[in-house]
């Protein structure tokens, strides 16, 4: 059942030709009345807030249906180039006060329901956050889908609609349970438009007969069929009336070939297969570095690639008659390794269905594709068992064979005799297909999320690639979207932003710089301060209200928040805060500064220390908040079930950022650009893309402590670090990691076991007990600042004043123009100036 179609009711909308920010406060209120009575058959008093919300995003979601026609037809006349964004994650979020925003109508409606007595924030609140991600990839390609059509750019996601997105995490007990994200309660999306007629059938299993007769042709026989139905969610583009199109996959039952229940064929085992194919696109994976050989998931990865490439190569085909044409009107860009298998996909399809030779296809296919890497953490790296391949998809692997013996050939005609390094950029060694190898060999663009993290491909974990095809490889720095995580999750700071420089921020992020001289403002400094104070009582209110417990607003709020993982170290900040608690306990009079401390964040459902790790923290939140001695001075708090509603709470009210990586491991990090734009200051290591928040903000205006990329991988190559060491040189030190099984915790003294082997019995392998007195070194140089509060505000004022570069936008137009090569224009230069490039990414500037 879809309840969203059908419920158009133009007699009660504006005008056909009238823009969405032209439609009236009255004209408004009227369509939602309307909407509610047409879409619920009862007047607008009988409804639950869910209703409301529903009418709304239906009303909404007409508004941008003008837009989305009139977008499409446009684009069938003019023929842009497309470019297509392979993902399989889109961590959207909420979706009714982006749309708002970017109508332009958010001021409208707020002030049509208030005069019906209704609060714009409960509805906005009704809605169930898309959780179709993990954490900063997925969130990532849901930033570019809003900068896509912000800039106006016919770009697409594509990935798929999982019937259960990230799981929703309850701590009891102090431990992480999950439960199923139900996020479909109503079975359909408001958002989404199901195009049951653009379905494709996706093909597993089965064998591929070699027919040799005149040309060769080669026959899949025996195969499932499975059917891709699309579901389109419109991507509306900031006030330009632009739509483009996010098209989720669902897996059904292809039922012109099981409809045997009719046929008086056993209904139960109908069912059953029913379920069976349809629960591939059921659940989300839940990991996030970890790489899981599931059959599963690689069904998943087949099905997103296959569906996505049949439906761009009919449009594509509708619109242009030569296949020559293909690398010049669509790009497909492969987001992580996730979707590598558009590379023999679209090879088959140009091959097996459209009737091109090998040299043809493998050209066409090269400069069609890009490809962007995420992580170079070796666990995350995908590897799949050529029998799972061969088995599932026979004639995907016949293709990756080919292109492996090609690659493998060419690189011994360059470098004869080195087997070693033939075999390390082999496609299939070890009995397995190495997806980042055949992404790289089909791609003409590889690129890396931060400086250091490309330049760590090039000289270290790619550099045999890097050797071979150096022109490959660029860097794209991440960005954020403002228009979300400042214009619409900081609306005071936006106002503020906006009276003092203009509105053009909002459409040139770079303008922000202009704030740089009101660092002498005291007044002007005051009114920031007090926008954060006014985001800290919101933050708080929320706190006392699910957790009661009551935060100082005046402590400093203090966050880490991102997935739970080893290397990005929230044990090393459970570290400081021991340490901290500790020279209270000593010392019940010590002058610091209060802090707040909050976390959140999931754990991979399997990863056992990731839960430990959450289990320490609520075991030191017990122990702190329940210490009457320390009078208040510090609490911490784990916030539950983190997603993208709970960061936008979150990180407007926070005052310092943690970004405490080891260094090298964090590709980029998003998180640390959303904090940046809202004047948090960042607390971290020289990893991913904080190396370039101290270039633009400026060294002064962050906190930054610990080893070096360098000194790190040179430890991991060479050697020579001794936990050990370091525990019986530091006193207080050793007492905190004593503490972790010494009793210190009212727990089982094993509970912290894993932790305190991982420190001393396994070497430290990420290097906290190196950094720790760096780290406290800089916990206490911020809570020192922080006592003067125009210091303090200056620093924070810096980073949102230098945050442009970090937008979206900019990233955004960098792929369009170096990688895509979009034929549309893109304004890269207006959006931000060559002296901003020059300052965050200075040339020459090597950091490893
Ligand atoms: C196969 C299991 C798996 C699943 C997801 C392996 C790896 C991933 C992602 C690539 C992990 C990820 O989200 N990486 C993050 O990507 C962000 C966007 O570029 C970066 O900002 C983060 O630093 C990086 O960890």
């Amino acid at each position: 059942m879809h309840t969203n179609s059908n419920l158009y009711c133009p007699e009660n909308l504006p005008a056909q030709n009238m823009k969405p920010e032209n439609i009236t406060v009255t004209e408004f209120k009227e369509a939602f009345i309307a909407k509610i009575e047409a879409m619920h058959g009862k007047p607008l008093s009988q409804t639950s807030d869910r209703e409301k919300f529903q009418a709304l995003a239906a009303l909404v979601r007409d508004l941008i249906s003008k837009n989305l026609i009139t977008t499409n037809s446009q684009r069938a006349k003019e023929h842009p180039k497309q470019v297509y964004y392979l993902s399989i994650e889109f961590l959207l979020g909420r979706l009714l006060e982006t749309n708002l925003v970017n109508l332009g109508i958010r001021d409208t409606c707020a002030k049509a329901l208030s005069l019906l007595g209704i609060e714009l924030g409960t509805l906005i609140d009704q809605e169930e956050d898309a959780g179709l991600g993990n954490g900063g990839l997925g969130r990532l390609a849901a930033c570019y889908l809003d900068s896509m059509a912000a800039i106006g750019l016919a770009g697409h996601g594509c990935g798929l609609r999982y019937r259960y997105g990230l799981f929703e995490q309850r701590i009891i007990g102090g431990y992480q349970h999950e439960l199923p994200d139900n996020w479909l309660k109503d079975r359909s999306y408001v958002w989404e438009y199901r195009r049951p007629d653009e379905k494709v059938a996706v093909r597993f299993g089965g064998a591929v007969r070699v027919q040799t007769n005149g040309k060769t042709r080669f026959i899949h026989e025996n195969y499932e069929r499975v059917i891709a139905v699309p579901y389109d969610v419109p991507v509306a583009g900031y006030k330009n009336e632009i739509v483009n199109t996010l098209r989720l996959w669902s897996a059904e039952v292809d039922v012109s070939h099981h409809n045997c229940c009719i046929h008086g064929n056993d209904c139960n085992s109908v069912i059953g297969y029913k379920h069976g194919v349809e629960s591939l696109t059921d659940i989300l994976y839940p990991n996030d570095t970890h790489y899981e050989g599931k059959v599963l998931r690689l069904k998943q990865q087949y099905f997103l690639v296959s569906a996505s490439l049949q439906s761009i190569m009919k449009s594509f085909r509708l619109h242009h008659h030569s296949l020559s044409e293909l690398p010049d009107t669509i790009a497909v860009h492969i987001n992580d390794t996730h979707p590598a298998l558009a590379v023999p996909e679209l090879m088959r399809i140009l091959i097996d269905d459209c009737g091109l030779g090998w040299d043809d296809a493998w050209d066409l296919t090269v400069r069609t594709l890009s490809y962007t890497n995420h992580t170079v953490l070796p666990e995350a790296l995908e590897k799949w068992p050529v029998g799972m391949m061969e088995h599932l998809l026979p004639r995907i692997y016949m293709i990756i064979n080919e292109i492996n013996e090609r690659y493998c050939r060419q690189l011994w005609d360059k470098f004869p005799g080195d087997w070693d390094r033939i075999r390390s950029m082999a496609i299939i060694a070890d009995n397995q297909v190495h997806m980042a190898h055949l992404a790289i060999a089909g791609s003409h663009s590889v690129n890396g999320v931060a400086e250091i993290h490309t330049q760590i491909l090039k000289k270290s974990v790619m550099n045999n690639f890097y050797t071979h095809t150096p022109g490959k490889f660029t860097n794209v720095t991440n960005g954020i979207t403002h228009r979300r995580w400042l214009l619409t999750a900081n609306p005071m700071l936006a106002d503020l932003i906006t009276e003092t420089i203009g509105p053009d921020w909002v459409e040139y992020p770079c303008n922000l710089a202009q704030l740089a001289p009101y660092a002498k403002d005291t007044g002007f400094l005051d009114t920031l301060a007090n926008i954060k104070m006014h985001n800290k009582l919101k933050l708080a209110k929320y706190i006392k209200a699910k957790y009661n417990v009551v935060v100082d607003v005046k402590s400093i709020f203090d966050s880490h928040i991102k997935r739970i993982h080893a290397y990005k170290r929230q044990t090393l900040n459970v570290m400081h805060i021991m340490d901290l608690y500790n020279r209270l306990r000593e010392n019940p009079n010590l002058d610091i500064v209060p802090r707040t401390f909050i976390f959140g964040g999931k754990a991979a459902p399997g990863y056992y220390r990731a839960k430990k790790t959450i289990k320490l923290i609520n075991t030191l939140a017990d122990k702190i908040n329940n210490d009457k001695s320390i009078k208040d001075k510090i609490k911490v708090l784990f916030l539950e079930n983190y997603n993208v509603s709970h960061a936008e709470l979150i990180i407007p009210a926070s005052d310092a950022s943690e970004q405490i990586s080891t260094a090298s491991r964090e590709a980029s990090g998003t998180g640390n650009m959303k904090f940046m734009m809202n004047g948090a200051v960042t607390i971290g290591t020289l990893d991913g893309a904080n190396i370039e928040i101290r270039n633009a903000a400026g060294a002064d205006n962050i906190f930054v402590f610990g080893l070096s990329a360098e000194e790190v991988l040179n430890y991991y190559r060479y050697g020579g670090y001794n936990a050990w060491d370091i525990y019986n040189s530091d006193p207080r030190l050793k007492t905190v990691v004593d503490q972790l099984v010494n009793g210190f915790f009212p727990v089982d003294p094993d509970e912290f076991r894993t932790h305190h082997e991982a420190l001393l019995r396994h070497n430290d392998e990420y290097f906290l007990l190196k950094d720790f007195a760096s780290y406290v070194a800089a916990q206490c140089r911020l809570a020192e600042v922080y006592r003067d509060k125009y210091i303090w505000q200056k620093m924070c004022l810096m980073n949102i004043a230098h945050s442009g570069w970090f937008s979206s936008d900019r990233t955004f137009s960098e792929y369009a123009v170096d990688i895509w090569e979009m034929d549309q224009p893109v304004p890269i230069w207006r959006r931000c100036q060559p002296e901003d490039y020059e300052r965050v990414m200075p040339e020459h500037d090597a950091y490893i």
